[in-house]
Protein backbone atom coordinates (compact mmCIF):
# COMPACT_ATOMS: atom_id res chain seq x y z
CA UNK A 1 0.00 0.00 0.00
CA UNK A 2 3.38 2.21 0.44
CA UNK A 3 4.34 2.22 -3.16
CA UNK A 4 3.07 4.53 -5.75
CA UNK A 5 3.31 2.23 -8.43
CA UNK A 6 5.11 4.98 -10.74
CA UNK A 7 6.11 4.53 -14.46
CA UNK A 8 8.90 5.27 -16.34
CA UNK A 9 11.16 6.82 -13.17
CA UNK A 10 8.51 9.31 -12.97
CA UNK A 11 7.90 11.06 -9.22
CA UNK A 12 5.94 13.75 -8.82
CA UNK A 13 1.78 13.32 -8.10
CA UNK A 14 -0.33 16.20 -9.26
CA UNK A 15 -3.73 17.65 -7.86
CA UNK A 16 -5.61 18.49 -10.23
CA UNK A 17 -8.30 20.22 -8.25
CA UNK A 18 -11.58 20.46 -9.47
CA UNK A 19 -10.74 19.28 -13.47
CA UNK A 20 -13.09 18.06 -15.51
CA UNK A 21 -12.10 14.46 -16.32
CA UNK A 22 -12.20 15.22 -20.04
CA UNK A 23 -9.35 17.88 -19.23
CA UNK A 24 -7.43 15.59 -17.36
CA UNK A 25 -7.35 13.18 -19.59
CA UNK A 26 -5.89 15.78 -22.82
CA UNK A 27 -3.64 17.11 -19.93
CA UNK A 28 -2.02 13.62 -19.25
CA UNK A 29 -1.60 13.27 -23.32
CA UNK A 30 -0.30 16.32 -24.17
CA UNK A 31 1.55 17.65 -20.88
CA UNK A 32 1.67 15.47 -17.69
CA UNK A 33 3.31 12.32 -19.17
CA UNK A 34 5.78 14.26 -21.80
CA UNK A 35 6.81 16.67 -18.93
CA UNK A 36 7.50 13.27 -16.63
CA UNK A 37 4.85 13.99 -13.69
CA UNK A 38 4.10 10.46 -12.46
CA UNK A 39 0.42 11.03 -11.43
CA UNK A 40 -2.82 12.58 -10.89
CA UNK A 41 -4.94 13.39 -7.81
CA UNK A 42 -9.01 13.45 -8.74
CA UNK A 43 -11.37 15.00 -6.71
CA UNK A 44 -13.76 12.69 -5.01
CA UNK A 45 -15.99 10.77 -8.64
CA UNK A 46 -19.00 9.70 -6.80
CA UNK A 47 -22.44 11.55 -6.83
CA UNK A 48 -22.40 14.44 -4.39
CA UNK A 49 -24.85 16.70 -2.68
CA UNK A 50 -25.40 19.70 -4.75
CA UNK A 51 -25.54 22.77 -2.70
CA UNK A 52 -27.25 26.27 -3.35
CA UNK A 53 -25.99 28.14 -0.75
CA UNK A 54 -23.57 29.51 -0.69
CA UNK A 55 -23.34 28.84 -4.86
CA UNK A 56 -22.04 25.53 -5.30
CA UNK A 57 -19.11 25.79 -2.99
CA UNK A 58 -15.82 22.97 -3.67
CA UNK A 59 -16.81 21.24 -0.73
CA UNK A 60 -19.98 19.67 -1.40
CA UNK A 61 -17.92 17.22 -3.37
CA UNK A 62 -17.03 15.67 0.12
CA UNK A 63 -20.66 15.34 0.45
CA UNK A 64 -21.53 11.60 -0.74
CA UNK A 65 -24.90 11.18 -1.50
CA UNK A 66 -24.66 7.64 -3.67
CA UNK A 67 -21.52 5.66 -5.29
CA UNK A 68 -22.36 6.08 -8.60
CA UNK A 69 -19.33 7.54 -10.65
CA UNK A 70 -21.66 10.67 -11.88
CA UNK A 71 -19.86 13.84 -10.60
CA UNK A 72 -19.19 17.86 -11.30
CA UNK A 73 -15.98 16.37 -13.20
CA UNK A 74 -18.32 14.14 -15.31
CA UNK A 75 -19.76 10.90 -15.55
CA UNK A 76 -18.36 7.40 -15.63
CA UNK A 77 -18.17 7.26 -19.04
CA UNK A 78 -15.63 10.49 -19.11
CA UNK A 79 -14.05 9.00 -16.25
CA UNK A 80 -13.38 5.38 -17.66
CA UNK A 81 -12.61 7.35 -20.67
CA UNK A 82 -9.63 9.55 -18.66
CA UNK A 83 -8.43 6.51 -16.52
CA UNK A 84 -7.87 4.56 -19.43
CA UNK A 85 -6.02 7.58 -21.82
CA UNK A 86 -3.46 8.58 -18.80
CA UNK A 87 -2.56 5.07 -18.48
CA UNK A 88 -1.86 4.34 -21.37
CA UNK A 89 0.75 7.07 -21.65
CA UNK A 90 1.81 6.07 -18.25
CA UNK A 91 0.17 8.41 -15.61
CA UNK A 92 -1.13 7.07 -12.77
CA UNK A 93 -4.89 8.17 -11.15
CA UNK A 94 -5.17 8.56 -7.67
CA UNK A 95 -8.97 9.16 -6.18
CA UNK A 96 -9.70 10.74 -3.48
CA UNK A 97 -12.64 8.83 -1.63
CA UNK A 98 -14.43 10.08 0.73
CA UNK A 99 -15.82 6.78 2.96
CA UNK A 100 -15.82 8.19 6.76
CA UNK A 101 -19.63 9.99 6.30
CA UNK A 102 -22.21 10.91 3.46
CA UNK A 103 -23.79 14.51 3.61
CA UNK A 104 -24.00 17.16 6.37
CA UNK A 105 -26.99 16.07 9.12
CA UNK A 106 -28.55 19.19 7.64
CA UNK A 107 -28.63 18.43 3.89
CA UNK A 108 -32.54 17.71 3.46
CA UNK A 109 -34.17 15.56 1.25
CA UNK A 110 -35.21 15.09 -2.32
CA UNK A 111 -33.04 14.83 -5.33
CA UNK A 112 -30.39 17.60 -4.84
CA UNK A 113 -27.63 15.72 -5.95
CA UNK A 114 -25.03 15.79 -9.06
CA UNK A 115 -26.86 13.04 -10.78
CA UNK A 116 -30.77 13.41 -9.29
CA UNK A 117 -30.58 10.90 -7.24
CA UNK A 118 -33.09 10.74 -3.75
CA UNK A 119 -31.45 10.96 -0.53
CA UNK A 120 -33.17 11.66 2.72
CA UNK A 121 -30.57 13.26 5.69
CA UNK A 122 -33.07 13.64 7.78
CA UNK A 123 -34.15 10.01 8.10
CA UNK A 124 -30.32 9.11 7.39
CA UNK A 125 -31.48 7.14 3.82
CA UNK A 126 -29.52 6.82 0.84
CA UNK A 127 -31.56 4.22 -1.25
CA UNK A 128 -29.56 3.85 -4.11
CA UNK A 129 -26.32 2.36 -2.31
CA UNK A 130 -28.57 1.56 -0.20
CA UNK A 131 -27.62 2.62 3.41
CA UNK A 132 -29.89 3.56 5.70
CA UNK A 133 -30.01 4.58 9.64
CA UNK A 134 -28.69 1.50 10.86
CA UNK A 135 -25.43 2.31 8.85
CA UNK A 136 -24.63 5.34 10.49
CA UNK A 137 -22.84 6.09 14.22
CA UNK A 138 -25.27 8.29 15.61
CA UNK A 139 -25.76 5.79 18.48
CA UNK A 140 -22.11 5.18 19.43
CA UNK A 141 -21.42 8.91 19.87
CA UNK A 142 -21.87 10.44 22.88
CA UNK A 143 -21.53 14.43 22.53
CA UNK A 144 -24.64 16.25 22.96
CA UNK A 145 -24.59 17.64 19.20
CA UNK A 146 -23.65 14.68 17.86
CA UNK A 147 -20.86 15.97 16.32
CA UNK A 148 -16.99 16.10 17.66
CA UNK A 149 -16.75 18.47 20.13
CA UNK A 150 -12.91 17.53 21.56
CA UNK A 151 -9.91 16.12 19.55
CA UNK A 152 -8.43 14.86 22.33
CA UNK A 153 -11.47 11.99 22.79
CA UNK A 154 -10.45 9.43 20.40
CA UNK A 155 -13.90 7.72 20.56
CA UNK A 156 -15.81 10.96 19.80
CA UNK A 157 -13.23 11.45 16.83
CA UNK A 158 -14.07 8.65 15.51
CA UNK A 159 -17.63 7.86 15.94
CA UNK A 160 -19.30 11.21 15.92
CA UNK A 161 -19.90 12.96 13.18
CA UNK A 162 -16.85 15.68 11.31
CA UNK A 163 -18.67 19.13 11.12
CA UNK A 164 -22.26 17.31 11.11
CA UNK A 165 -21.34 15.10 8.50
CA UNK A 166 -23.32 11.77 8.98
CA UNK A 167 -20.93 8.94 10.34
CA UNK A 168 -20.71 5.39 8.84
CA UNK A 169 -20.44 2.59 10.71
CA UNK A 170 -17.68 1.22 9.11
CA UNK A 171 -17.46 -1.99 11.51
CA UNK A 172 -20.29 -3.31 10.45
CA UNK A 173 -19.73 -6.03 7.58
CA UNK A 174 -22.59 -4.88 5.11
CA UNK A 175 -20.92 -0.79 5.16
CA UNK A 176 -17.10 -2.71 4.72
CA UNK A 177 -18.52 -4.38 1.74
CA UNK A 178 -20.64 -1.17 0.55
CA UNK A 179 -16.96 0.56 0.20
CA UNK A 180 -15.13 -1.84 -1.32
CA UNK A 181 -17.21 -2.58 -3.94
CA UNK A 182 -16.95 1.13 -4.57
CA UNK A 183 -13.22 1.57 -4.17
CA UNK A 184 -13.13 -1.70 -6.32
CA UNK A 185 -14.87 -0.94 -9.44
CA UNK A 186 -12.62 2.15 -9.55
CA UNK A 187 -9.12 -0.03 -8.99
CA UNK A 188 -10.85 -2.21 -12.02
CA UNK A 189 -11.13 0.65 -14.69
CA UNK A 190 -7.61 1.46 -13.60
CA UNK A 191 -7.02 3.78 -11.27
CA UNK A 192 -3.91 3.01 -9.29
CA UNK A 193 -4.89 3.95 -5.74
CA UNK A 194 -6.69 6.75 -3.08
CA UNK A 195 -6.04 9.69 -1.09
CA UNK A 196 -8.27 8.57 1.42
CA UNK A 197 -9.89 11.55 2.90
CA UNK A 198 -10.64 12.04 6.80
CA UNK A 199 -8.99 8.79 8.00
CA UNK A 200 -8.65 10.16 11.66
CA UNK A 201 -11.80 9.47 11.81
CA UNK A 202 -11.65 6.07 11.05
CA UNK A 203 -10.87 2.92 13.11
CA UNK A 204 -7.48 1.69 11.55
CA UNK A 205 -8.66 -1.62 12.49
CA UNK A 206 -12.08 -0.60 10.55
CA UNK A 207 -9.73 0.98 7.60
CA UNK A 208 -7.56 -2.57 7.84
CA UNK A 209 -10.38 -4.56 7.04
CA UNK A 210 -11.93 -2.21 3.96
CA UNK A 211 -8.38 -2.41 2.37
CA UNK A 212 -7.86 -6.11 2.36
CA UNK A 213 -11.15 -6.59 0.85
CA UNK A 214 -9.57 -4.68 -1.85
CA UNK A 215 -8.51 -5.72 -5.45
CA UNK A 216 -5.12 -5.93 -7.14
CA UNK A 217 -4.40 -3.14 -9.32
CA UNK A 218 -5.97 -3.77 -13.46
CA UNK A 219 -3.25 -6.30 -15.06
CA UNK A 220 -3.24 -4.40 -18.14
CA UNK A 221 -1.75 -1.67 -16.85
CA UNK A 222 0.25 -2.89 -13.28
CA UNK A 223 2.02 -5.73 -12.50
CA UNK A 224 0.36 -8.89 -11.55
CA UNK A 225 -0.47 -8.62 -7.73
CA UNK A 226 0.33 -4.75 -7.20
CA UNK A 227 -1.73 -3.52 -4.37
CA UNK A 228 -3.20 0.09 -5.00
CA UNK A 229 -1.44 2.76 -3.37
CA UNK A 230 -2.86 4.54 -0.59
CA UNK A 231 -2.30 7.72 1.21
CA UNK A 232 -4.18 8.60 4.25
CA UNK A 233 -5.00 12.07 5.08
CA UNK A 234 -4.73 12.44 8.92
CA UNK A 235 -3.76 16.10 9.79
CA UNK A 236 -1.37 15.71 13.12
CA UNK A 237 0.87 18.61 14.24
CA UNK A 238 1.60 16.95 17.40
CA UNK A 239 -0.41 17.22 20.47
CA UNK A 240 -3.50 15.57 19.61
CA UNK A 241 -4.72 12.21 20.72
CA UNK A 242 -4.50 10.51 17.35
CA UNK A 243 -1.32 9.98 16.06
CA UNK A 244 -0.69 9.42 12.11
CA UNK A 245 1.88 6.59 13.52
CA UNK A 246 -1.42 4.68 13.95
CA UNK A 247 -1.92 4.55 10.34
CA UNK A 248 1.74 3.85 9.56
CA UNK A 249 0.93 -0.22 8.27
CA UNK A 250 -1.91 0.66 6.10
CA UNK A 251 0.05 3.17 3.75
CA UNK A 252 1.37 6.12 3.22
CA UNK A 253 0.00 9.31 5.51
CA UNK A 254 0.04 12.98 4.87
CA UNK A 255 2.24 14.57 6.75
CA UNK A 256 0.87 18.21 7.34
CA UNK A 257 4.39 19.60 9.24
CA UNK A 258 5.75 19.61 6.40
CA UNK A 259 3.87 22.34 4.45
CA UNK A 260 3.43 24.58 7.69
CA UNK A 261 7.54 24.23 8.68
CA UNK A 262 7.91 25.07 5.13
CA UNK A 263 6.01 28.06 5.03
CA UNK A 264 7.28 29.88 8.21
CA UNK A 265 10.79 28.96 6.94
CA UNK A 266 10.15 30.78 3.26
CA UNK A 267 8.74 33.77 5.56
CA UNK A 268 11.71 33.59 7.73
CA UNK A 269 8.65 33.89 10.79
CA UNK A 270 9.94 33.15 14.16
CA UNK A 271 13.39 33.41 13.13
CA UNK A 272 12.99 30.57 10.96
CA UNK A 273 16.39 30.55 8.97
CA UNK A 274 16.62 28.14 5.72
CA UNK A 275 19.63 26.86 6.63
CA UNK A 276 18.30 25.41 9.51
CA UNK A 277 17.25 22.88 7.13
CA UNK A 278 20.36 20.44 6.67
CA UNK A 279 18.31 17.93 8.77
CA UNK A 280 15.39 18.18 6.73
CA UNK A 281 13.16 15.31 7.09
CA UNK A 282 13.09 13.03 9.81
CA UNK A 283 15.64 15.16 11.61
CA UNK A 284 12.97 17.84 11.78
CA UNK A 285 10.27 15.25 13.65
CA UNK A 286 8.54 14.02 10.42
CA UNK A 287 7.32 10.80 9.96
CA UNK A 288 9.76 7.99 8.46
CA UNK A 289 10.71 8.94 4.92
CA UNK A 290 8.90 5.43 3.76
CA UNK A 291 5.62 6.91 4.81
CA UNK A 292 5.10 10.48 4.08
CA UNK A 293 3.35 11.92 1.26
CA UNK A 294 4.48 15.47 1.38
CA UNK A 295 2.91 18.78 -0.09
CA UNK A 296 3.89 22.70 0.71
CA UNK A 297 -0.29 23.44 0.47
CA UNK A 298 -3.35 21.26 -0.13
CA UNK A 299 -6.79 22.41 -1.27
CA UNK A 300 -8.23 22.79 2.07
CA UNK A 301 -4.58 24.85 3.90
CA UNK A 302 -4.58 27.18 0.41
CA UNK A 303 -7.97 28.50 2.07
CA UNK A 304 -7.75 28.22 5.36
CA UNK A 305 -9.61 24.78 6.17
CA UNK A 306 -7.45 21.95 7.64
CA UNK A 307 -4.52 22.15 9.21
CA UNK A 308 -0.89 24.38 8.47
CA UNK A 309 -2.72 27.85 10.20
CA UNK A 310 -1.50 30.96 8.48
CA UNK A 311 1.91 29.72 7.36
CA UNK A 312 1.14 27.97 4.42
CA UNK A 313 2.25 29.39 0.99
CA UNK A 314 0.46 29.03 -1.69
CA UNK A 315 0.05 30.66 -5.65
CA UNK A 316 -0.76 33.92 -3.95
CA UNK A 317 3.04 34.04 -2.59
CA UNK A 318 4.01 33.25 -6.09
CA UNK A 319 7.87 34.14 -5.86
CA UNK A 320 8.27 32.01 -1.92
CA UNK A 321 6.11 29.69 -3.42
CA UNK A 322 8.06 28.53 -6.23
CA UNK A 323 11.08 27.93 -4.02
CA UNK A 324 8.62 26.10 -1.56
CA UNK A 325 8.04 23.66 -4.05
CA UNK A 326 11.53 23.94 -5.49
CA UNK A 327 12.85 22.38 -2.02
CA UNK A 328 10.26 19.87 -1.67
CA UNK A 329 10.71 18.78 -5.44
CA UNK A 330 14.53 18.73 -4.85
CA UNK A 331 14.91 17.80 -1.67
CA UNK A 332 14.62 12.99 -1.56
CA UNK A 333 11.92 12.69 1.92
CA UNK A 334 8.68 11.57 1.21
CA UNK A 335 5.93 10.88 -2.03
CA UNK A 336 6.08 14.64 -3.71
CA UNK A 337 2.29 15.97 -4.44
CA UNK A 338 2.44 19.40 -6.43
CA UNK A 339 -1.34 21.86 -6.12
CA UNK A 340 -2.70 22.76 -9.25
CA UNK A 341 -5.43 25.50 -8.08
CA UNK A 342 -8.16 27.52 -9.30
CA UNK A 343 -9.01 31.03 -8.35
CA UNK A 344 -10.88 32.41 -6.22
CA UNK A 345 -12.11 35.47 -3.98
CA UNK A 346 -9.99 35.15 -1.13
CA UNK A 347 -12.61 36.79 1.25
CA UNK A 348 -14.94 33.12 -0.13
CA UNK A 349 -13.15 30.13 0.86
CA UNK A 350 -16.10 28.45 -0.06
CA UNK A 351 -15.88 29.58 -4.10
CA UNK A 352 -16.32 26.73 -6.19
CA UNK A 353 -13.90 25.77 -9.18
CA UNK A 354 -14.28 28.12 -12.50
CA UNK A 355 -17.96 27.86 -13.89
CA UNK A 356 -20.68 28.75 -16.23
CA UNK A 357 -24.14 30.55 -15.71
CA UNK A 358 -25.73 27.00 -14.88
CA UNK A 359 -22.61 25.63 -12.30
CA UNK A 360 -21.20 23.13 -14.60
CA UNK A 361 -17.46 23.79 -14.78
CA UNK A 362 -15.88 25.70 -17.18
CA UNK A 363 -12.69 23.70 -19.58
CA UNK A 364 -9.24 24.24 -18.64
CA UNK A 365 -8.28 26.99 -20.98
CA UNK A 366 -4.59 26.42 -22.11
CA UNK A 367 -2.79 29.88 -23.29
CA UNK A 368 -0.17 30.09 -26.58
CA UNK A 369 2.85 30.49 -23.77
CA UNK A 370 1.64 27.20 -22.28
CA UNK A 371 0.05 28.82 -19.31
CA UNK A 372 -3.57 28.36 -17.59
CA UNK A 373 -6.57 30.88 -18.58
CA UNK A 374 -10.25 30.93 -16.81
CA UNK A 375 -9.45 31.00 -13.50
CA UNK A 376 -7.49 28.23 -14.16
CA UNK A 377 -3.82 28.30 -11.89
CA UNK A 378 -2.18 25.52 -13.32
CA UNK A 379 0.96 25.83 -10.55
CA UNK A 380 1.80 22.57 -11.98
CA UNK A 381 2.22 24.34 -15.65
CA UNK A 382 4.74 27.16 -14.57
CA UNK A 383 8.45 26.87 -15.62
CA UNK A 384 9.67 26.70 -12.39
CA UNK A 385 8.08 23.87 -10.81
CA UNK A 386 7.21 21.72 -14.22
CA UNK A 387 11.35 21.51 -14.50
CA UNK A 388 11.66 21.04 -10.65
CA UNK A 389 9.52 17.83 -11.30
CA UNK A 390 12.09 16.49 -13.74
CA UNK A 391 14.99 17.77 -12.01
CA UNK A 392 13.21 15.10 -8.99
CA UNK A 393 13.30 12.46 -11.66
CA UNK A 394 16.73 12.56 -12.71
CA UNK A 395 17.97 12.91 -8.98
CA UNK A 396 15.71 9.50 -8.04
CA UNK A 397 17.51 7.50 -6.08
CA UNK A 398 20.62 9.69 -5.43
CA UNK A 399 21.36 11.07 -2.03
CA UNK A 400 21.51 14.13 -0.39
CA UNK A 401 24.97 15.47 -0.72
CA UNK A 402 27.08 18.65 -0.98
CA UNK A 403 25.34 20.82 1.67
CA UNK A 404 26.32 24.06 2.33
CA UNK A 405 24.41 27.24 4.06
CA UNK A 406 25.81 30.72 5.07
CA UNK A 407 24.06 30.66 8.57
CA UNK A 408 21.14 32.21 7.48
CA UNK A 409 18.94 31.92 4.17
CA UNK A 410 21.41 31.10 1.50
CA UNK A 411 21.57 27.23 0.98
CA UNK A 412 22.70 24.71 -1.40
CA UNK A 413 22.47 21.20 -2.18
CA UNK A 414 23.25 18.03 -4.48
CA UNK A 415 21.61 14.72 -5.37
CA UNK A 416 24.83 12.81 -6.09
CA UNK A 417 26.13 13.75 -9.05
CA UNK A 418 22.69 14.06 -10.87
CA UNK A 419 21.73 17.49 -9.23
CA UNK A 420 22.27 20.46 -7.59
CA UNK A 421 20.41 23.49 -6.21
CA UNK A 422 21.13 26.67 -4.56
CA UNK A 423 18.65 28.30 -2.99
CA UNK A 424 19.02 32.76 -1.76
CA UNK A 425 16.47 33.55 0.38
CA UNK A 426 18.47 36.45 2.06
CA UNK A 427 18.00 39.97 1.64
CA UNK A 428 21.72 40.43 0.06
CA UNK A 429 23.17 38.67 -2.92
CA UNK A 430 24.83 35.72 -2.96
CA UNK A 431 28.17 34.78 -4.61
CA UNK A 432 29.60 31.89 -4.22
CA UNK A 433 31.84 28.96 -5.35
CA UNK A 434 30.20 25.81 -4.27
CA UNK A 435 31.51 21.58 -5.02
CA UNK A 436 28.00 20.77 -6.84
CA UNK A 437 29.91 17.17 -6.98
CA UNK A 438 28.59 17.23 -10.48
CA UNK A 439 30.82 16.49 -13.86
CA UNK A 440 31.98 18.87 -15.34
CA UNK A 441 30.70 20.79 -17.98
CA UNK A 442 28.29 23.48 -19.03
CA UNK A 443 24.63 22.94 -17.70
CA UNK A 444 21.18 25.09 -18.21
CA UNK A 445 19.84 26.47 -15.43
CA UNK A 446 16.25 24.70 -15.22
CA UNK A 447 14.35 27.79 -12.77
CA UNK A 448 15.07 30.98 -15.55
CA UNK A 449 15.20 28.45 -18.45
CA UNK A 450 15.79 25.37 -20.04
CA UNK A 451 17.47 23.31 -22.08
CA UNK A 452 16.00 23.74 -25.80
CA UNK A 453 17.71 22.09 -28.59
CA UNK A 454 21.65 22.72 -27.99
CA UNK A 455 20.95 25.80 -26.06
CA UNK A 456 19.81 26.88 -22.82
CA UNK A 457 16.96 29.45 -22.73
CA UNK A 458 18.25 30.57 -19.13
CA UNK A 459 21.17 31.02 -17.48
CA UNK A 460 24.28 28.71 -17.75
CA UNK A 461 26.30 27.66 -14.71
CA UNK A 462 30.44 26.35 -15.74
CA UNK A 463 31.21 23.33 -13.56
CA UNK A 464 34.93 22.81 -13.45
CA UNK A 465 36.65 19.09 -13.39
CA UNK A 466 36.85 19.30 -9.79
CA UNK A 467 32.93 19.72 -9.56
CA UNK A 468 33.55 23.09 -8.26
CA UNK A 469 31.26 25.90 -9.76
CA UNK A 470 30.59 29.90 -9.35
CA UNK A 471 26.88 31.07 -8.07
CA UNK A 472 25.70 34.20 -7.98
CA UNK A 473 21.98 34.66 -7.37
CA UNK A 474 20.83 38.25 -6.31
CA UNK A 475 17.83 38.63 -3.58
CA UNK A 476 16.20 40.79 -6.01
CA UNK A 477 16.14 38.22 -8.96
CA UNK A 478 12.51 37.27 -10.06
CA UNK A 479 13.21 33.80 -9.06
CA UNK A 480 16.84 33.67 -6.33
CA UNK A 481 17.54 30.06 -6.84
CA UNK A 482 19.30 28.10 -9.66
CA UNK A 483 19.13 24.44 -10.20
CA UNK A 484 21.32 22.22 -12.65
CA UNK A 485 20.67 18.44 -13.30
CA UNK A 486 22.34 15.77 -15.53
CA UNK A 487 19.91 15.69 -18.40
CA UNK A 488 20.32 19.85 -18.43
CA UNK A 489 23.96 19.25 -19.34
CA UNK A 490 24.36 21.58 -22.61
C1 LIG B 1 -19.07 22.03 5.13
C2 LIG B 1 -19.24 23.27 5.99
C3 LIG B 1 -19.56 22.89 7.43
C4 LIG B 1 -20.80 22.01 7.46
C5 LIG B 1 -20.56 20.81 6.58
C6 LIG B 1 -21.76 19.89 6.49
O1 LIG B 1 -18.04 24.04 5.94
O2 LIG B 1 -19.78 24.07 8.18
O3 LIG B 1 -21.06 21.59 8.78
O4 LIG B 1 -20.24 21.25 5.24
O5 LIG B 1 -22.85 20.58 5.97
C7 LIG B 1 -14.59 19.93 3.35
C8 LIG B 1 -14.59 21.34 3.91
C9 LIG B 1 -15.62 21.50 5.01
C10 LIG B 1 -16.99 21.06 4.52
C11 LIG B 1 -16.84 19.59 4.15
C12 LIG B 1 -18.16 18.97 3.67
O6 LIG B 1 -13.31 21.65 4.41
O7 LIG B 1 -15.68 22.89 5.37
O8 LIG B 1 -17.95 21.26 5.54
O9 LIG B 1 -15.91 19.49 3.05
O10 LIG B 1 -18.66 19.65 2.57
C13 LIG B 1 -10.51 18.11 10.08
C14 LIG B 1 -10.42 16.67 9.60
C15 LIG B 1 -9.88 16.55 8.19
C16 LIG B 1 -10.64 17.47 7.23
C17 LIG B 1 -10.52 18.89 7.78
C18 LIG B 1 -11.23 19.92 6.88
O11 LIG B 1 -9.61 15.93 10.50
O12 LIG B 1 -10.02 15.21 7.77
O13 LIG B 1 -11.13 18.93 9.10
N1 LIG B 1 -10.16 17.38 5.85
C19 LIG B 1 -10.88 16.55 4.84
C20 LIG B 1 -10.92 17.18 3.46
C21 LIG B 1 -11.84 18.37 3.47
C22 LIG B 1 -13.26 17.93 3.74
C23 LIG B 1 -13.35 16.81 4.68
C24 LIG B 1 -12.25 16.18 5.22
C25 LIG B 1 -14.69 16.22 4.89
O14 LIG B 1 -9.63 17.47 3.03
O15 LIG B 1 -11.77 19.10 2.25
O16 LIG B 1 -14.02 19.04 4.31
O17 LIG B 1 -14.86 15.25 3.86
C26 LIG B 1 -7.22 20.58 13.43
C27 LIG B 1 -7.38 19.07 13.53
C28 LIG B 1 -7.76 18.47 12.19
C29 LIG B 1 -8.97 19.17 11.62
C30 LIG B 1 -8.67 20.67 11.51
C31 LIG B 1 -9.84 21.46 10.96
O18 LIG B 1 -6.07 20.91 12.66
O19 LIG B 1 -6.15 18.50 13.95
O20 LIG B 1 -8.03 17.09 12.33
O21 LIG B 1 -9.22 18.63 10.31
O22 LIG B 1 -8.36 21.18 12.80
O23 LIG B 1 -10.93 21.31 11.80
CA1 LIG C 1 -16.04 8.21 11.68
Amino acid sequence: YHNPHNKHGRQAIVHLFEWKWSDIAAECERFLAPKGYAGVQISPPQESILLTSPWRPWWERYQPISYNLCSRSGNENELRDMITRCNNVGVNIYVDAIINHMCGAGGGEGTHSTCGTYFSADRKDFPSIPYSSFDFNEGKCRTGSGDIENYNDIYQVRDCNLVSLLDLALEKDYVRGKVADFMNKLIDMGVAGFRVDACKHMWPGDLNAIYGRLHNLNTRWFNEGSRPFMFQEVIDMGGEAIKSSEYFHLGRVTEFKYGAKIGGIFRKWNGEKLSYTKNWGEGWGFMPDGNALVFIDNHDNQRGHGGGGNAIVTFWDARIYKMAVAYMLAHPYGVARVMSSFRWNRTDDWQGPPSHEDGSTKDVLINADSTCGDGWVCEHRWRQITNMATFRNVVNGQPHSNWWDNGNNQVAFGRGNRGFIVFNNDDWQLDVTLNTGMPGGVYCDVISGQKDGGRCTGKTINVEADGGAHFKISNTDEDPMVAIHADSKL
